[in-house]
């Protein structure tokens, strides 16, 4: 009796461990499986910019930044062998870069890149293009939309620049005066930033005797420029003029030389660095032209890819920009890309 019941739990024990060992064995079967068929299946490719398309609802073609600013998507698609370049051009009217961006959007492009005239008005066509699930650049200018509506923004930082010119005419006026300030489109990122940077670093015995917008065109500058000179002296009521843009100097320069005005009885101080502010160093005009590097292309279109590619970006992309000076203008002038 005794051995038979040693020999049934033996068996029991046996036929247990045989069934543990079924089990075993089926297990590493159930993830080969799926591993199997993803063998068989492509591996999702990465996408390359022969995958592209990009809309880029430009917002006008007011200044020489401008049209560098197109050269450099328009040039880059081609180098990089984009798919497809959805260009625009909205004259300056959100209106129109809405209709642009809604148009992309219908058309199912990959990734939008925005730069945008004004920086209000933007929630609803960023909340269309989000919940199509295209990305969105902002590019250049600011928008005051919430950031979780858009993927990131790459450009220059308009406050800083403020600054810098700021700092120039403290250097350039250090008993105090007066100054104009003949700004940009009136509710843009760029005129907006400038303008605030401005304000924050200009010593207080510097005082802004007028601001009026020039709308960042040489037209428009023009006309502006002329009012202030009916109405103020220069060098008795003013010493200086900050002017957001070079296209806009290269105006109030006309209006200046008109009224008999002559390089370096004013400080002037502009913004952009183009052929046409280094030309105004040369000839005395400009004191100093703050940087604003419009060739972004590039970096726009690697970040439109890593966000097909589903990869991390960064979400604030601010260009590295100096000031330049008269003394070596015409040394670089020639070298100048725009
Ligand atoms: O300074 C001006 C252009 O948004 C930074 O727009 C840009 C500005 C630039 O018209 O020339």
């Amino acid at each position: 009796m005794k051995g038979s019941k040693v020999s049934f739990f033996i068996a029991v024990l046996l036929v247990l461990s045989l069934l543990a060992g079924c089990g075993q064995a089926a297990t590493p079967t159930q993830p080969a499986a799926p591993a199997q068929a993803e063998a068989n299946q492509p591996a999702a490719a990465e996408k390359t910019y022969a995958d592209m398309t990009l809309c880029y609802p430009q917002l006008g073609a007011e200044s020489d930044w401008r049209t560098a600013n197109t050269a450099s998507f328009k040039e880059t698609a081609t180098e990089l062998g984009i798919k497809q370049l959805v260009f625009s051009d909205a004259q300056q009217h959100q209106e129109n870069q809405i209709s642009a961006v809604r148009a992309c959007i219908q058309q199912g492009v990959d990734v939008i890149a925005l730069p945008p005239v004004v920086e209000d008005g933007w929630d609803a066509v960023l909340t269309e293009a989000k919940n199509a699930n295209i990305p969105v650049i902002i590019v250049d200018r600011s928008v005051s939309a919430d950031s979780s509506l858009y993927a990131a923004h790459i450009g220059s930082n308009m406050v800083l620049e403020g600054e810098r010119a700021a700092a120039e005419f403290n250097k350039a006026m250090p008993d105090g005066g007066a100054v104009l300030e003949l700004s940009g489109t009136t509710g843009s990122g760029a005129a907006v930033g400038r303008a605030e940077g401005f304000r924050n670093k200009l010593n207080p015995n510097i005082t802004i005797l007028d601001s009026q917008t020039g709308n960042f065109t040489r037209a428009e500058a023009v006309p502006v420029m002329q009012a202030f000179l009916k109405k103020y002296t220069p060098g008795v009521d003013f010493q200086g003029i900050f002017i957001h843009n070079d296209d806009m100097g290269i105006g109030a320069i006309e209006a200046l030389k008109a009224a008999g005005v002559k390089p370096g009885d004013l400080t002037i101080v502009s913004v952009d660095g183009t052929r046409g502010g280094f030309q105004a160093m040369v000839d005395g005009w400009f004191q100093a032209d703050v940087e604003c590097n419009p060739l972004l292309g590039p970096q726009v279109y690697q970040m439109a890819l890593d966000l097909m590619n589903g990869k991390t970006i960064e979400r604030e992309v601010l260009t590295n920009e100096t000031v330049y000076y008269p003394d070596n203008a015409a040394e670089l002038l020639p070298t100048r890309k725009y």
